[in-house]
């Protein structure tokens, strides 16, 4: 005898299909006057262990909830206290066997009880509505006692018409929410699995004659200068735009001259749709999006996107973002020159878009799909490959284009992610493109093109990027015809990325580079108590990646990482270069479409870093695509000779816009022009021998070693040779790269434990000479490194040489010396500037004054690891000591060691001792974007070579 003891009445957790009992799918919109109640807010709440452990009773009137938990809607329940949240890149974190879910599957039954406001209007005209704009994963809802349906579509909204079963008082909405269901398998993008009602519920008032659904059309033909409007509307109305003098009825369309929308000049204009029953208000960007001649042009002209890939997430909300941070998303974006966004991996809050209309920014919103799972199988038994689930894939491809439709800032329709291939995406293509043919389908997946219409990669090396552009990359015909976009590259996970400048300039010179998304936005960091932000494996989970989530150019605070400065300046809309000795400025209009008259130039003419005069540069307002060489001032007179000068130009915002005041830095340029004189030391003290010391000039040394001691008054611990970097994520690249990944052969090597022998110490003449041999526990390599130390009576110069021995096939991942300091906070430096910089990140680096504190130049990254060097550093001042660099040199400074930032796993980890430890660098290896994409490129290798490279110690009072 066989016992089945599942309940029947959880069975749609598991069903394919994407639900029932929603109505079908249509625009959203604010009506300026049918009523709308939030039903956002406190809710009751009881966590049950499975999907069937509770039955339904709860939903019935006169239930009792009395003594349940309570939860804020919007929300996830894991992140207000009820279960804990699991994170994972893409495996499942429950076995693959479609659409079978756990057994254990969290199971959140939600209970509001609310009342109509008093000026409702009457029940009996007009229907209602129930929106959910996103449940994760599976909702089963009862109003007033009364099942209404059940949906999947985490990331989607979903309407029930509920007029027939209110009550002005008293009305018992109850939502039963599962965290998985066969909805899990098509959501299986890289980031915390959140379960909860986390989007808005609203009960919107449907008046007689209100308005359904409706379809803005507004294209622009650039020749003509006239735009087109055509409004469809499922209930007859006009259309009205009084900027336009446009009152036409519904589905007539009408063209006049108008100014066009685009990212960088986002023209709306305010009309209205009025049906016999509503007034909508409608914000109409006039573009025409378009594939022509191999590129995705609007409005007649090829765009370059320099965008960002962008997932929704707060600290401590998830992804229940309310408006001001949605908000400040964009204002940071913009101001930050990012003019594109792909909404990875699915479409975000409606007001999300609503703003990029408003401030300007290209948008690819992209469907709620992935199953990057059935990667480990091979992609068999892919969901999107097996006609069962069409379906869903069809009624979530509906759902995002019906939603979203009439918003300008939306160019390109993208399938999805990582899902493979299969039947399912061509069905969603094709019904795409039947619905909406006034845009271009996007799906990186499809590697010939078959269903899209731009040649899509991620993490493509810059060295196939250069193939594509020269269009030497092959593929399908249809694919060669077609332009390329990097939907993901620039991999911002911990320190980095680098290489972003190089791939820009291939952008830039390659017709077919239509530019790229960088891998994103912002890091997913939970805040959390015991680590400042938590990340994968911090709760738990049997089953994680770690803190492959914290990979943004925000911290998950939204402060901007240095890899967002960095890529401010990389994508600047206006170039600024030339070479500061002839007198002129060249200045390039890099925008699509904007000329440069929003724009200021400013001039600043800099000794040794310091502006000493400054004043406004007129530029004439070029349009897009337009250069100029533009003459600079005299250069102020009696600057001393042996100075270092330079010319900085700045193009500011010359009014206050919606996104950033007057005065804003949208692009800067150095010109140098007088080189510094290097500093140097006539060796005419020597050593001298006193007791178990050596003095030399303002130093003591210790006799026997060879060991620094003090400078002046300042003391001096461990000064030597460093090669060792805590790995950055970069360094350690991800697990499944082919090439290789340094971190790992770093350590291997033992550079993180080299071991110091001491030959000679040698005090005759002029200088004090300490030679030794730096090499790892059990291998031959090594690198002979020499200490030269001289002085005048009151400088002390030291020169490193280094030579490698033996066969060095792995670069160095630093080289230069470090030494701690007793005590040290206030730091000044003359060099690269205010952020970090390596290598291959280092666009963003201003040479000029900087100050700031030991403290101030750590960058926090989520896991701990190398970062704060400053470039180019001519001299820096702290802790009473007074460095100059011959060459200029890599500079930082920390209250722990390097092997202390390497072992820590969070924030928390750094402890700050009493000494502060200082690496004067000679070089670094390059960052790279390894952690998801290449290494550093073989020009930013720090390779093991002779060196040799020198700093004058002097103390200041
Ligand atoms: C790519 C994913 O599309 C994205 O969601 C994210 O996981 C990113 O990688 C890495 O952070 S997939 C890539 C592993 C090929």
């Amino acid at each position: 005898m066989t016992f089945r003891t599942t309940s029947a009445s959880a069975d749609y957790v598991e069903d394919v299909s994407p639900g029932s009992g929603a109505l079908p799918p249509r625009a959203w919109y604010a009506s300026s006057d049918a009523r709308s109640l939030s039903l956002n807010g406190s809710w009751r709440f009881r966590l049950s262990a499975a999907a069937d452990a509770e039955d339904d009773s709860f939903a019935a009137e006169g239930y009792d909830a009395g003594d349940w938990a309570e939860v804020t809607v919007p929300g996830h329940w894991v992140l207000q206290g009820h279960g804990f949240p699991v994170y994972t890149n893409h495996l499942y974190p429950f076995p693959v066997d479609p659409p079978r879910v756990p057994t254990e599957n969290p199971t959140g039954d939600h209970l509001r009880v609310f009342d109509l406001p008093e000026d409702w209007p009457d029940l009996a005209e007009g229907g209602a509505l129930l929106r959910f704009d996103g449940v994760e994963s599976c909702a089963r809802v009862w109003l007033n006692g009364t099942e209404i349906g059940e949906f999947k579509g985490s990331r989607l909204p979903h309407e029930f018409a509920v007029g027939g079963l209110l009550k002005t008082v008293g009305n018992i909405l109850a939502v039963r929410v599962h965290q998985w269901s066969a909805g899990s398998y098509l959501e299986d993008q890289d980031q915390w699995w959140l379960p909860g009602i986390f989007r808005d519920v609203t009960l919107l008032h449907r008046p007689a004659g209100s308005a359904l659904d409706f379809f803005v059309h507004a294209s622009y033909d650039h020749v003509t200068g006239e735009g087109t409007l055509r409004v469809d509307s499922d209930v007859d109305g006009r259309v009205t735009v009084p900027a336009l003098d446009i009152d036409v009825a519904t589905g007539e369309p009408v063209t006049v001259p108008v100014e066009p929308w685009s990212a960088e000049t986002p023209r709306l204009y305010d009309g209205e749709l009025v049906t016999p029953g509503e007034r909508v208000p409608l914000r109409i960007g006039f573009r025409t999006v378009a594939l022509e001649d191999g590129l995705i042009k609007v409005n007649g002209r090829a765009v370059l996107f320099k965008g960002v890939n962008r997932h929704e997430w707060h600290p401590e909300r998830g992804r229940a973002l309310d408006l001001e941070t949605m908000r400040e998303d964009v204002l940071l974006m913009k101001r930050h020159n990012v003019n594109a966004v792909r909404t990875s991996h699915y479409p975000p809050h409606p007001a999300f878009l609503e703003l990029c209309d408003e401030y300007g920014l290209w948008v690819i919103d992209e469907c709620d799909l992935e199953t990057h799972g059935f990667v480990e199988q091979d992609w068999r038994d892919n969901p999107v490959d097996d006609d069962r689930w069409t379906p869903a894939l069809l009624d979530r491809a509906a759902r995002m284009v019906e939603r979203d439709k009439n918003h300008p800032s939306v160019v390109i329709w993208s399938l999805g992610n990582e899902a493979g291939t299969g039947r399912g995406l061509t069905a969603m293509a094709e019904w795409i493109r039947g619905r909406d043919a006034s845009r271009l389908v996007h799906y990186e997946g499809d590697v010939d093109c078959r269903d899209t219409d731009v040649y899509s990669r991620m993490y493509a090396f810059h060295e196939e990027v250069e193939r594509i552009g020269r269009g030497l990359d092959g593929g399908t015909l249809k694919r060669r015809r077609l332009p390329l976009i990097l939907c993901e590259y620039g991999h911002a996970m911990g320190n980095g990325p680098g290489g972003i400048a190089d791939y820009q300039r291939l952008f830039e010179a390659h017709e077919r580079l239509q530019g790229g998304f960088i891998w994103e936005w912002i890091d997913h960091g939970i805040k959390d108590d015991r680590y400042g932000y938590a990340y994968g494996g911090d709760f738990g989970e049997e089953l994680h990646d770690g803190n492959f989530v914290c990979d943004g150019l925000l911290f998950p605070d939204r402060t901007p990482s240095p890899g967002l400065v960095e890529f401010k300046k990389v994508i600047e809309p206006v170039a600024i270069s030339g070479d500061g000795a002839d007198g002129t400025v060249r200045i390039a209009n890099k925008q699509d479409f904007a000329d440069l008259s929003a724009l200021a130039f400013t001039w600043a003419f800099q000794v040794d870093g310091e502006t000493i005069e400054s004043g406004s540069l007129p530029v004439p307002a070029l349009a897009a695509g337009e250069s100029a060489e533009v003459k600079l001032p005299a250069p102020p007179e009696g600057v001393p000779g042996g100075a270092e000068t330079q010319w900085t130009v700045r193009a500011v915002l010359a009014e206050d816009t919606a996104w950033a005041p007057q005065g804003h830095v949208v692009a800067w340029g150095r010109l140098p022009v007088a080189a510094r004189a290097l500093p140097s030391v006539a060796a005419t003290e020597g050593p001298v021998p006193d007791g178990a010391l050596i003095t030399l000039g303002p130093a003591s040394f210790d006799a026997r070693t060879g060991a620094l001691r003090t400078i002046g008054s300042v003391e001096v611990t461990g000064l030597r040779l460093d090669v060792w970097r805590a790995p950055t994520d970069n360094d350690e690249g991800a697990p499944w790269q082919s090439d290789v990944r340094h971190g790992e052969l770093w350590r291997k090597l033992g550079l993180h434990r080299m071991r110091h022998r001491l030959d000679a110490v040698e005090s005759g003449g002029d200088a004090l000479t300490v030679r030794t041999r730096v090499a790892p526990a059990g291998w031959e390599v090594g690198l002979s490194t020499v200490y030269r130390w001289t002085s005048d009576g009151n400088r002390l110069r030291l020169t490193v040489s280094v030579t490698p021995e033996g066969d060095w096939t792995v670069p160095l991942p630093r080289l230069g010396v470090r030494f701690g300091l007793s005590g040290a906070d206030a730091v000044t430096w003359f060099g690269g500037g205010p952020g970090e910089a390596y290598p291959d990140t280092r666009a963003a680096s201003q040479v000029g004054r900087w100050r700031s504190t030991v403290d101030g130049m750590q960058t926090p990254y989520v896991r701990p690891q190398e970062n704060g060097a400053r470039a180019d550093v001519r001299w820096a001042e702290l802790g009473g000591l007074r460095i100059e660099g011959d060459p200029e040199f890599w500079f930082s400074a920390r209250r722990w060691t390097n092997e202390q930032l390497d072992a820590a796993r969070h924030r928390t980890d750094l402890v700050p001792g009493g000494t502060v430890w200082v690496n004067l660098d000679h070089g670094q290896h390059g960052i790279g974007s390894q952690s998801c994409g290449p290494g550093p490129l073989p020009r930013y290798y720090l390779n093991a070579a002779p060196a040799e490279f020198s700093f004058v110690f002097s103390e200041v009072r």
